[in-house]
């Protein structure tokens, strides 16, 4: 098929759409582990051995007598590792390689306690200690002599060992043999998957001892809070290109993370199963009273509750680690040890973007740049779709449309505007044009199972794919963007990587068939949910090279996978403009939050249909608080630039894109944050209110870093919104009105089409723009505004990071310029917030607004170290106790303070 213009695609999935993708009453893994009864598990206890890298014991499985190799190792970070292989398998089993980023250095364990049924171990941390169970196999991990997470609580350790497939098949009855032969393939409507390795599943179960809420597993379109699985589907996670998802549901889409994470008022946990295989996860709650009888006798209150999480996956190993926490913050750092911090992004990409299926050619391009100047809406970088290419040949530009590329993109650089371009992972097969060719050649495709390279179809017809999981492969694909290589390509082209599931037109559930093999030898089924992360590390690699190491890469995935966040950014795919994709935009970026994957968003306005005026704008307001702003529409949708639909929506538009880059100095600073400490920039309530209950199930509302609170309209025609503003004892104020309100309940508040509800948390400094622009190179001249938001004991701390928004100079010349500002007593100080970098900027502070302040000062002095103390004007409005303190011209780079008096 020549699929070379684009279809028209229905937008509600008909019945055929829904019976495209497996339930888990399809997947005979699946099957075979629910409904098989559990295997027993011993631990034998006298083969533990005991290295400086950990602790190793066998396990039995009592009915086969097959014998499994445990290791556990706890690490300096409070991560514990528990790996299980087997211990003599007929050839190795895939291990996830490339996600883990650094092994935590290990802690030496010694034995504490040791009698015939369990052994405990112990590290230098004191707090930790493990113990495992002989018969059943059980481990605990105990916190403080308190068990808080068990695996193999319910006994549900499964571990198919490989097999000789000749010895399977020759042996037994015919019954048998069809049944062995059922393991070895698998058949889903007309698709049938042989499976070289035969039956190779593994599952494991967990408790989480007195939690009641866990979050994490993305992606999903579903709420924040994981919900009960027992009425339904499993949590799926398997990479696949479902448009116009269902909501509220746990089937995989585009992109996994199996990171899990359990919260309670004073503990926050988690596991990471780094499994890249088809995996089902299921989520038991138990409310209080629920026991086990068969649970060792442990410290444990009787009515405490639990939540139990059962794993299973196709194929590999099981290797997990346990996030001891006991905090979120502690928690998120700890995962970012293990697979990497979010990439600090360029700072355009924080800007808007303005993406489309597609801009017809260069003339559109400009058209729409101009649109934006001339509607005095700030932007950065405009995107072209699949059509821009030369038949869906990705690295080329059709000739009539796209003539002059680099002309183009020196066009929008002049405004210091950027360019994207997708670039997808088939390629077309032909055989005239030479980087398939090349591909071909160098042996970068993937291939059948009998050799040959797999074709497949998608956008530009037979196609082949590029093997992501080959080093070679991706070394060659990142040289595909260098700039000699990729004509018409400049320094100011970025890069949108789609349809990386991998999505064929036709495959099973619109995928790779899981029996084609990659580098190694390995089958797809072993890491299919790894293909586009790969995709993405290739492409953030090219885009760095081809700059000679020295320029920061922006790369949109829509697949991704744990470590995703090294490479940049992430959406959640084909949504529908309706109010409910709107709504459920939210949990989903929070959910990969939660997941390390910081730098996420939604389409704004929905990709498919066309969204009424007010949810447009109730999109913009919302997504112009989140991390990934972009506007995108499919092609058979209307134009919808934010100045096609009258001056009242193209003000409000206006407004919240000028009030986006206003904030883009404290944005810049999340991410900094997110790059170093794993801390992500939108987070749940419960994140930064880890005691209140109230927050754990709030998913509409979330914190933008730890001083923002924001409450996105996500209904039509609302009067009226419920903002929870938690913290008895806390101060909000009102970003807009600097009202405060007390925290520790639900506000009502009025709204027209123009609020957007944001509040301040007292005890927080804000740091924004002040003055207009066009893009974010213009925000980096502008002078600096700075709220101070005071808490109940007249106190405010914040941050403000600043670098030169393009380059690797911040990590190597230590080019950046990191500030603290606190203020306590009346005296705001302005000082280095850590190391201090050298980062020469002309930055100034040029006010400051001071939100809580009781009384009118009697004056208010402004000291610089070496300079004599100088009085400054100020402003009080009493009505709402905001003191302003303006023309400061204060160097954001020195240490200097304001006294605020009487
Ligand atoms: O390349 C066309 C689209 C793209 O605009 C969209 O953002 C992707 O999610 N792409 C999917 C393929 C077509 C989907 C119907």
């Amino acid at each position: 098929m020549e699929a070379e213009s684009s279809p028209v695609i229905s937008v509600v999935p008909d019945d055929e759409q829904n019976q495209k993708f497996k339930k888990s009453k399809n997947v005979a893994f699946y099957r075979r582990q629910i409904q098989g009864p559990n295997k027993q598990h011993r631990a034998l206890l006298d083969t533990m051995v005991l290295t400086e890298r950990g602790a190793r014991f066998e396990l039995l499985e009592t009915d086969s007598q097959s014998r499994l190799l445990l290791s556990v190792w706890p690490c300096k970070n409070d991560t514990v590792r528990i790996l299980i292989d087997e211990l003599q398998p007929i050839k190795a089993r895939y291990r996830v390689p490339d996600v883990i980023t650094e092994e935590p250095q290990r802690e030496q364990l010694r034995v504490e306690r040791q009698s015939k049924d369990s052994v405990t171990l112990t590290w230098s941390s004191g707090r930790h200690r493990v113990r495992v169970w002989r018969s059943p196999f059980r481990l605990e991990i105990l916190c403080e002599d308190e068990v808080t997470v068990t695996f193999n609580s319910k006994g549900k350790l499964w571990f198919e060992t490989l097999r000789d497939p000749t010895r399977a098949t020759s042996q037994g009855s015919k019954l048998q043999e069809e049944h062995t032969s059922l393991l070895w393939k698998e058949t889903f409507r007309q698709f049938v998957d042989i499976k070289a390795n035969g039956p190779s599943s593994v599952g494991l179960d967990l408790c989480f001892h007195g939690f009641s809420h866990v979050y994490g597993l993305p992606e999903h379109a579903d709420g924040l809070q994981l919900r009960d699985t027992r009425d339904g589907e499993p949590y799926r996670l398997y990479n696949l290109d479902v448009f116009a998802y269902e909501l509220y549901s746990r089937l995989g889409l585009y992109g996994s993370v199996p990171l899990l994470v359990a919260h309670k008022p004073d503990t926050t946990l988690g596991v990471f199963c780094l499994n890249a295989s088809e995996t089902f996860v299921n989520v038991h709650y138990s409310p209080s009273e629920h026991q086990d009888d068969q649970t060792p006798p442990v410290k444990r209150r009787r009515t405490q509750p639990q939540t139990d999480v059962h794993w299973l996956s196709e194929s590999g190993v099981i290797d997990c680690a346990v996030l001891l926490g006991p905090d979120p913050q502690q928690l998120f750092s700890q995962y970012a040890q293990l697979t990497g911090y979010q990439a600090l992004p360029p700072l355009f990409s924080l800007g808007y973007h303005q993406c489309r299926w597609n801009y017809i050619d260069e003339a559109d391009v400009k058209a729409v740049d101009a649109g934006f100047d001339r509607h005095d809406i700030p932007y950065d970088v405009i995107w072209l779709d699949i059509e821009h290419t030369d038949g869906k040949r990705y690295f080329t530009w059709d000739p009539a449309l796209f003539p002059e590329p680099a002309n183009l993109q020196r066009h929008l650089e002049e405004k210091k505007r950027k360019l994207v371009v997708i670039s997808d992972p088939h390629i077309k097969v032909d055989p005239d044009w030479s980087l398939y060719c090349e591909a071909r050649d160098g042996g970068h495709f993937v291939k059948q199972r009998e050799g040959q390279i797999y074709q497949g179809s998608c956008w530009p017809g037979e196609s082949s794919y590029l093997d992501f999981s080959s080093p070679d492969t991706r070394a060659w694909y990142s040289r595909c963007f260098h700039l000699d290589k990729y004509k018409g390509s400049t320094p100011s082209l970025f890069v949108w990587n789609d349809m990386n599931e991998p999505s064929v037109f036709g495959g099973p559930e619109q995928t790779m068939p899981k029996d084609v093999v990659h580098y190694g030898g390995w089958e797809h089924r072993e890491l299919h949910n790894l293909y586009g992360f790969y995709q993405h590390m290739a492409t953030a690699e090219g885009l760095i090279t081809r700059s000679g190491g020295s320029e920061r890469p922006f790369v949109l995935s829509r697949s991704f996978f744990a470590g995703s966040q090294r490479f940049g950014a992430v959406w959640t795919g084909d949504n529908v403009a309706s109010w409910e994709y709107l709504k459920i935009s939210i949990p989903m970026l929070l959910s990969l939050s939660v997941a390390g994957v910081a730098f996420c968003g939604a389409d704004v306005g929905g990709f498919f249909r066309d969204p009424e005026p007010e949810l447009l704008v109730r999109w913009y307001q919302a997504a112009a608080l989140q991390p990934f702003f972009r506007g995108h529409s499919a092609n058979m949708t209307k134009r919808r630039e934010p100045w096609l639909f009258g001056e009242e929506v193209t003000a409000a538009i206006r407004t919240v894109i000028q009030q986006r880059y206003s904030l883009l100095p404290y944005w810049y600073t999340l991410f900094h944050q997110a790059h170093t400490c794993g801390l992500p920039p939108l987070r749940p309530l419960w994140v930064e209110f880890q005691r209140e209950q109230s927050t754990f199930t709030v998913d509409h509302q979330y914190m933008i870093g730890g001083a923002l609170l924001a409450c996105p309209v996500t209904e039509r025609g609302v009067e009226e919104v419920r903002v929870l503003l938690p913290g008895s004892g806390e101060v909000w104020y009102d970003v807009h009105s600097a009202k405060a309100y007390k925290g520790g309940g639900t506000l009502s508040l009025p709204v027209t089409l123009d609020t957007v509800p944001v509040f301040q948390r007292g005890g927080s400094v804000v740091c924004r723009a002040a003055g207009s622009c066009s893009c974010a190179a213009d925000v980096q001249q502008l002078p600096l505004s700075i709220t101070v938001a005071l808490n109940s004991q007249g106190a405010a701390d914040g941050e403000l990071y600043l670098d030169d928004g393009h380059s690797f100079s911040y990590r190597d010349r230590k080019a950046f310029c990191h500030r603290r500002f606190n203020m306590l007593s009346g005296r705001l100080l302005c000082r280095p917030a850590g190391e201090e970098g050298m980062f020469e900027c002309d930055t100034v502070v040029q006010s400051v607004s001071v939100l809580g302040v009781k009384r009118k000062p009697s004056s208010v002095v402004v000291h610089v170290s070496e300079a004599k103390d100088t009085s400054a004007a100020f402003q009080y409005v009493d009505t709402c106790c905001v003191l302003t303190v303006s023309n400061l011209n204060l160097r954001v780079t020195m240490d200097w303070e304001i006294h605020i008096t009487g």
